[in-house]
């Protein structure tokens, strides 16, 4: 029996079984071994577990910019007319479903910050198991910064649709990365530690381990509420977790006494707009910059002044390593430790080293070593 074959009898299997608490235990153990088979049909189609599209046509963007931001949504609720009121860009639009055909990527520049976005094509139901070229268009996303949901005002429940179809391929937007602590060891076997009163139990804990070929290590979970859906996340390990933006698109198509009785019936972080007429899209390009986390670096060249004219606009939490990384390709061979200055410093021109993390508005002077040019 082929790897589909398998997963369709085990899905069968659960539809069969009735749920509650004599059954849990056993269901729990189908959905991991459903997770289990699902990640070996990847790692066949692709090599390795799921990629970002990589190889494929027209879907592989280079990271530009100082944040990466996708367009995902149904087709014709006004992607590509969003990107291109955004950016610079010029994709296509039309009435029509299924215009844009491929990844379009363009340049947002908004308060000092260069935010790349990219339109992708309209996905439907079904996207994450093959229907169309979804699950390429969805992968997008896995690398992106910000996920950018947009849905139609006559379609809001579309969104929890793509929800769906993004988990399913392992972007689980908007959640936060189970707690859960794997260290796997060489021997000793499998060793727990869990609080009393939690929804899983130490038996699960061990099935799903043995499931995942894990057979010697500890695992530690300080998340008394955690699922066995959160624990497969945990032990399948290639799960991405970026923040994502609600947009209800066309809302100058319905009245303003509709939308205020909508909004709150939608999901927090919602952001009205009506793309095709530029209505509040200064607004949800703050919210992007709000939700993207960024923060300012002012640098100091050693024996120098203070550069509060251009800061280096990074992500909340950026050590001084990135920093490093994104100045010259030399930048960290060359290395000998670094000065700060503001929120993150215990005091004015602290000496620290690669992995002391910024705060916004610090100022930073990087020391090289005597010899480096
Ligand atoms: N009334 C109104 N129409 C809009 C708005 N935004 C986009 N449209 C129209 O909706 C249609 C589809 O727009 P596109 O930007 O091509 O939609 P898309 O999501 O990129 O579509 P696909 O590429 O096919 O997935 C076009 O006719 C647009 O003019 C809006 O805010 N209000
Ligand atoms: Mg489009």
């Amino acid at each position: 029996m082929g790897i589909p074959e398998k997963i369709k009898e085990i899905e069968d299997e659960i539809h069969k079984t009735q749920i509650n608490k004599a059954t849990e235990f056993h269901i729990g153990i189908l959905k991991a071994k459903i997770a289990k088979l699902k990640r070996e049909l990847e790692e066949n189609r692709h090599g390795k577990t799921v990629s970002t599209g990589k190889g494929s046509s027209g879907y592989d963007v280079r990271k530009e910019g100082d944040a990466t931001i996708v367009l995902i949504g149904f087709p014709s609720v006004g992607k590509s007319t969003l990107l291109n009121c955004l950016t610079n860009a010029n994709s296509k639009i039309a009435s029509y479903q299924f215009t844009t055909l491929t990844a379009i990527p363009g340049m947002m520049e908004y308060r000092g910050a260069k935010i790349q976005v990219i339109d992708l094509p309209g996905i439907i139901k079904g996207a994450a198991s093959g229907k169309g070229m979804g699950k390429k268009v969805l992968s997008v996303a896995r690398n992106a910064d910000l996920v950018l949901i947009v849905v139609d005002v006559f379609q809001p429940k579309h969104f929890s649709i793509l929800v769906k179809e993004l988990a399913e391929i392992g972007i689980k937007v908007n959640k936060k990365p189970p707690n859960v602590h794997i260290h796997k060891t060489e021997k000793g076997g499998i060793s727990v530690s869990i609080d009393q009163g939690s929804l899983i139990s130490e038996s699960m804990v061990r099935e799903m381990c043995r499931i995942y070929g894990i057979h010697n290590g500890r695992i530690t979970i300080r998340d008394p509420d955690l699922t066995t859906d959160d624990l497969i996340d945990a032990l399948a390990g290639n799960r991405v977790y970026p923040n994502s933006l609600i947009i209800l698109n066309k809302i100058d198509l319905i009245d303003t006494n509709t939308l205020d009785a909508m909004i709150p019936f939608l999901e927090e972080d919602v952001e009205p707009v009506a793309a095709s007429s530029n209505l509040n899209i200064e607004m949800l390009k703050e919210s992007i910059f709000n939700r993207l986390e960024f923060i300012r670096i002012y640098m100091r060249p050693k024996g120098e002044k203070t550069d509060y004219e251009e800061p280096l606009i990074v992500r909340k939490g950026t050590r001084v390593k990135d920093i490093c990384a994104k100045l010259h390709r030399n930048m960290l061979r060359d290395f000998r430790f670094a000065l700060v200055s503001g929120k993150s410093a215990k005091f004015e021109g602290q000496k620290v080293g690669l992995d002391h993390v910024m705060l916004d508005e610090d100022v930073l002077t990087i020391i090289k070593k005597i010899n480096a040019i």
